[in-house]
């Protein structure tokens, strides 16, 4: 299949008022009835309606059925010839059959345990009806649904109810990947918001019965939500009911469709004995994102997918303050920040980079990216500092205000941040076209009280990007003196060439800079600096985030010397001593800097550092310096794991739940030295899931885990959710010679329902997470990966072309192991009748 490209976008030729539908479900042949009232933009055009997979059982427009020779169908569509269309507005009628038992790719309508379900975006609607199935075609949609479930949901306002029937008004015109059905012996737990304005909103979560007991903090998190959106962005809910549903078979996290948000069961279900800290602020935080794109991404939507990042490049700005703002900021920024390097870094330095607004594809699905995400939500961030807080927010009042209701585009969103702040933002609009991660060189200058900043940016060649003009980049900067106070506070400066210097004026004494100060641009600063300088600002710097940095680089330059087969200077072990005993700083920021970057970072930088990464030496001095710092503090790490116990019962509030991280990393760092004797005391007496799990992979980790998993599995097994953290913490966590075999292991395991798009990622994302386990010398990972791709892609290839990013580092590595990881991507690539969505991944991997 061709490419689609950003340059051919065509408005549709008709417009699209009102949509009605009418389901009869049946497993195996469901029935859907669609009228579209359409009204023709330009006369002569032929109709082209999107369809796959459709049993077409009738066609007419105002009431007359067409003739075989007046429309023609073919596997991506149908099209009505213009000699059959009125040049009148006109109804289109259609009837299909679908088959939603036989939907494994869970695209479109499904069924998962019985239950009735959807997932349109991003082009799952043609798989329901035959429609122009398409972000900029926007339409009111009544729905109504017949069929055997108690209870039966659609987008808008319940209009009517009886038994097997439902009818329901969505009174907001939508793109067809916003709609969404459910249906299913399903039960509520239920709630209620009233907004500012004095509308009171039903909300319901729904679920399986025996779930109920799990909705109580999605419940809570939604109203936090819906009460942040309208005081930090002055955006209000819109209609009178919001349903979100649980789902155990999804191919991502979650899903705004308008009213009715469905998601993963893994993001609403919580109760202490099953969900981990780190469970539940991922399940408010996307609470959180699919309840703010009601106005980012639904009231205002995508002109075309190329636009993805408008809604979620910014959704996920939104939410990440969102969780900034009721939990710890600073903590929140660092999070963000690490996943940001290993997720979109390690994207934009391999064959998949692309900007977060791509120009072709030829899947869309392939291309909900961490670029498009991650790095979408930094470009939003940037605009943010470079407006300041009342520039922010005067240009979202307009962007609200112009586009509500609208189909739009990068272009429209940078003319708002244009108009509202009278500046010219053309140059900063490469970060939206362009790939890559631009490197920042800084290099300084002290002379006569007068120090200078000499800034070098440059953006390496991307897949079908040569050349890389300069780019606008916001540069926070503070200046240290000599006991860490701050002589010159936070400064944003603006760069926008090749090389560009600034100075500050009037210092007595050489101060000490505190560079691109909470991360505020997405890059690679490179500045020759002394470990006792980083030291010093792990100790002093009065910006959060740049104190962890330091700590970072520390860690970094440590385990890249030692995987080089080099002394480690000790710098990094003896600051971090002054910071486990530092009782004013945050126990969750404490708990950051005790976690070491992890292997794939380390494989990156070095990388980075022009050395090819061996897997083997990256793990054992990872572990070294784990045990270096183990030794050298290990009275105090003693004492922090003592005094970080929480007592009384769980909570997952962010003051326990940050003591809990720095007990559990003082623990990690213990456990070897004690051989697993702290951690199968907690793993026995544990009361919740944060601690047990945490437990049990430390104990993976020490390779004696046999007892400790068995009992995990007793315990657990009726439980899908927690089943899956069994499945990856013991391939993520063991010793990387053990990885390979363990996990062609487990998929003899009868709980391994590979079909289940989260068991199928627990595994192979289990595996690929053991960096050195993944990469071992024998390639036996490889070809094992590779094997359950190619065994998936027929059933769910979303899911398959997803997981293929586990070789996206491939030219990272030594000729062996790039020899090795080629042959099974060209193996995949040569597979006869390979997805679209898998083939252009394998593609575009091998570059
Ligand atoms: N918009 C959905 C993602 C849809 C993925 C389609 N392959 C979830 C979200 O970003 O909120
Ligand atoms: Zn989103």
């Amino acid at each position: 299949t061709a490419s689609k490209r950003l340059s051919d976008y065509q408005p549709y030729p008709f417009a699209l008022e009102t949509v009605r539908l009418d389901f009869r479900l049946d497993p195996q042949e469901t029935e859907v009835r669609a009228r579209l009232a359409l009204s023709p933009r330009r006369a002569a055009s032929a109709l082209r309606l999107d369809g796959e997979e459709l049993e077409l059982l009738s066609l007419a427009i105002d009431g007359r059925s067409l003739t075989r020779d007046e429309y023609t169908v073919d596997k991506t569509g149908l099209t009505v010839h213009a000699a059959a269309l009125p040049a009148q507005p006109f109804t289109l009628d259609t009837r299909v059959k679908i088959a939603p038992e036989a939907n494994t790719a869970l695209e479109g309508l499904y069924m998962s345990n019985g239950m009735y379900c959807t997932q349109c975006e991003a082009e799952g609607f043609r798989k329901i009806t035959y429609f122009p199935d398409r972000p900029d075609v926007m339409a009111k949609f009544h729905v109504t649904i017949r069929g055997e479930a108690p209870v039966l949901l659609s987008n808008g306002d319940l209009v009517a109810q009886e038994d097997g029937f439902a009818e329901w008004v969505d009174p907001w015109p939508k793109p067809a990947y916003l709609f969404a059905l459910v249906a299913g012996d399903l039960v509520a737990h239920s709630g209620s918001f009233t907004t500012k304005s004095g509308r009171e909103v039903a909300l319901n979560i729904w679920v399986r019965k025996g779930d109920e007991d799990r909705c109580a903090f999605a419940l809570e998190a939604l109203k936090r939500s819906m009460k942040w959106d309208e005081d930090v962005y002055g955006r209000e809910y819109d209609l009178d009911i919001f349903n979100i549903v649980a789902v155990d078979d999804f191919n991502m996290g979650a899903m705004e469709n308008k009213g009715l948000n469905i998601f993963n069961s893994k993001w609403v279900l919580a109760s202490p004995e099953t969900a981990t800290d780190a469970d539940y602020e991922r399940i408010e935080g996307i609470i959180a994102h699919e309840y703010f794109h009601n106005w980012t991404g639904n009231r205002i939507t995508c002109r075309d997918w190329f636009q993805l990042c408008l809604k979620e490049g910014l959704t996920v700005y939104r939410d990440r303050s969102f969780t900034a703002d009721l939990r710890l900021g600073p903590v929140k920024r660092i999070e963000d920040v690490i996943a940001l390097r290993a997720r979109q870094f390690r994207e934009d330095q391999g064959p998949l980079a692309h900007p977060p607004r791509p120009d072709h594809y030829r899947e869309i699905n392939n291309f909900y990216t961490a670029t498009v995400y991650e790095k979408g939500a930094e470009l939003v961030g940037m605009l943010h500092t470079l407006l300041g807080d009342a520039g922010y927010r005067a240009a979202l009042d307009l962007y609200f205000d112009r586009h509500d209701g609208q189909a739009c585009t990068i272009e429209d969103w940078l003319t708002v941040f244009e108009d509202a702040s009278g500046r010219d933002l053309s140059q900063f609009k490469r970060w939206y076209t362009d790939a890559g991660t631009p490197v920042l060189r800084v290099r300084e200058q002290f002379e006569d009280g007068t120090y200078r900043l000499d800034f070098e940016q440059d953006t390496k060649p991307t897949p079908g990007q040569p050349g890389k003009p300069p780019r606008h980049i916001p540069i926070t900067v503070g200046l240290l003196g000599p006991n860490g106070q701050e002589l010159v506070p936070s400064t944003v400066l603006e760069m926008t060439e090749a090389r560009q210097s600034f100075t500050f004026e009037g210092l007595g004494a050489r101060p000490v800079p505190s560079i691109l100060r909470g991360f505020s641009a997405p890059v690679r600063l490179e500045r020759d600096v002394s470990a006792r300088e980083l030291a010093f600002l792990l100790a002093h710097d009065t910006d959060p985030f740049n104190r962890w940095e330091a700590g970072r680089q520390l860690a970094q330059d440590a385990l890249v010397a030692l995987a080089q087969g080099e002394d480690a200077d000790p710098a990094y072990i003896d600051a971090l001593g002054a910071l486990i005993a530092d009782e004013s700083a945050d126990p969750a920021f404490r708990a950051l800097c005790l976690r070491l970057p992890a292997e794939d970072e380390i494989a990156q930088s070095l990388h980075d550092r022009g050395v090819t990464p061996d897997p083997e030496a990256i793990h054992a001095a990872r572990e070294a310096l784990a045990r270096d710092l183990a030794h050298t503090h290990e009275d105090a790490l003693t004492a922090l794991y003592e005094a970080m116990a929480v007592p009384g019962p769980y909570t997952p509030d962010p003051g326990p739940a940050g003591k809990r991280a720095l007990r559990l990393a003082a623990l990690g760092l213990l456990n070897r030295l004690d051989g697993g004797a702290r951690a199968t005391a907690l793993f026995e007496n544990a009361t919740n899931m944060t601690e047990s799990l945490a437990a049990l992979g430390f104990l993976v980790q020490t390779g004696a885990d046999e007892k400790a998993l068995a009992s995990f599995r007793s315990r657990w097994e009726g439980d899908r959710l927690v089943m899956d953290k069994w499945f990856i913490v013991q391939l993520a966590a063991c010793p990387p010679e053990r990885a390979a075999a363990r996990a062609a292991a487990l998929t003899e395991d009868p709980l391994f329902t590979w079909k289940t798009p989260n068991r199928f990622r627990a595994l192979m994302a289990g595996l690929a997470g053991n960096h050195a386990g993944f990469h071992a010398k024998d390639g036996a990972a490889y070809r094992f990966y590779a094997d359950w791709l190619l065994r998936l892609d027929p059933v769910n290839p979303q899911v398959a072309a997803r997981m293929s990013t586990a070789f996206e580092t491939w030219t990272r590595y030594d000729a062996d192991r790039r020899a090795q990881m080629q042959a099974e991507l060209e193996r995949i690539a040569r597979t006869e009748g390979l997805s679209r969505d898998l083939s252009e991944m394998a593609t575009r991997l091998l570059g």
